[in-house]
């Protein structure tokens, strides 16, 4: 109680004392951020796009894990990505570029990896006459390590999303655009609906879906930054300190059931341990985004000994100690001064 008059008298004082401030003091206060991690665009080139190929549904991970592909001006979605199978020495179909459609891509090893299908997408293949419980898969499995149309089942191809919707135009007609991620995903059921980006034409029934409207853009650029940059990837490995957060989103983006909510989770743990992309609003110091007067308070309780903190939005000037003066420029900032 008599810390609480003590703070309320010092609130007080330092209201008036607000327009002491010099107002330039205040000019700092802005949010920051940790600098973005950008990848060097390679000489000769317009810039970098996220691409990936991955094989979800049948519990296949990634032929190829998000990667920046550097693209000229202009480039169709078809032509980025021969480029990438070609730079990753895969075998493909697909006809000419002019209207590229992927009928089947090389798989390396894929005659070793043993095929796990998630228990809910298993459960639509079965009743949908997709997968026999005795006789198998209503389709041949793949030959030669080409994973093509038609593969275990009748509905089985390859589809490309565009930030995380399917675009209705072939590949070829989609011009690269700067900061997309684009994936080409191996889907079994449904034209996309094992994907979580279709309804299935119609044609399936509805069923409770994990992955439905799942975006993946943004943790699939994270895994990127990883790989390009040796500093993060150096963090990643066993032993090192973010290797657990790495593994648990790994499982997070590998399974294609993981919903919104886990592969968020999975993203922020990743990105607080890689000390990436947090944001210090100076002054907010719990975190809600907004400069308040209960903000203020606690800035001030630091300032006075009062509570312990090495929450770094105390020190809203950016001097290095909190004082007084950090929480007159948290209690200006929250009353919008
Ligand atoms: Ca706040
Ligand atoms: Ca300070």
């Amino acid at each position: 109680m008599k810390i609480c008059k003590r703070i309320m008298a010092v609130l007080a004082a330092a209201a008036m004392l607000l327009t002491l401030v010099p107002a330039l003091a205040f000019a700092k206060v802005a949010p920051e951020t940790a600098p973005e991690k950008t990848p060097e665009v390679p000489e000769g080139y317009d810039g970098v796009v996220v691409m990936s190929v991955e094989v979800l549904p049948l519990g296949l991970a990634f032929i190829v894990p998000p990667t920046y592909v550097p693209y000229h001006e202009g480039e169709s979605v078809a032509q980025l990505s021969v480029r990438l199978f070609e730079d990753y020495g895969l075998s493909y179909t697909g006809g000419d570029l002019e209207s590229f459609y992927l009928t089947s891509l090389e798989y390396p090893n894929l005659d070793m990896l043993e095929v796990n299908v998630p228990d809910y997408l298993m459960e639509q293949l079965i009743a949908n006459y997709c997968y026999d419980e005795d006789e198998g898969w209503d389709q041949a499995e793949p030959t030669n390590n080409m994973l093509g149309t038609g593969n275990y089942t009748y509905y089985s191809g390859w589809m490309y999303a565009d930030n995380d919707v399917i675009p209705n135009v072939g590949s070829s007609d989609v011009p690269v655009e700067e900061g997309h991620v684009y994936r080409w995903m191996y889907s079994i059921y449904g034209y996309g609906m094992d994907l979580g980006m279709s309804d299935g034409w119609g044609y399936f029934p509805e069923f409770d879906n994990p992955a439905m409207g799942v975006t993946r853009s943004e943790a699939y650029t994270l895994f990127a930054d990883i790989l390009e940059d040796d500093d993060l990837l150096s963090q990643v490995g066993a032993g090192c300190p973010a290797h657990e957060e790495f593994v648990a989103f790994l499982n997070a983006i590998y399974y294609q059931g993981s919903t919104q909510e886990e592969i968020d989770a999975a993203y922020d743990a990743l990105s607080e341990a890689l000390g990436l992309g947090v944001t210090v609003v100076p002054g907010d110091m719990d975190g809600d985004g907004a400069v308040t007067a209960t903000d203020a308070i606690l800035v001030l309780r630091v300032a006075m000994g009062l509570i312990e903190s090495d929450n770094p939005a105390a020190d809203v000037d950016g001097n290095g100690t909190v004082n007084v003066t950090d929480a007159l420029l948290a209690l200006r900032a929250a009353m919008g001064l």
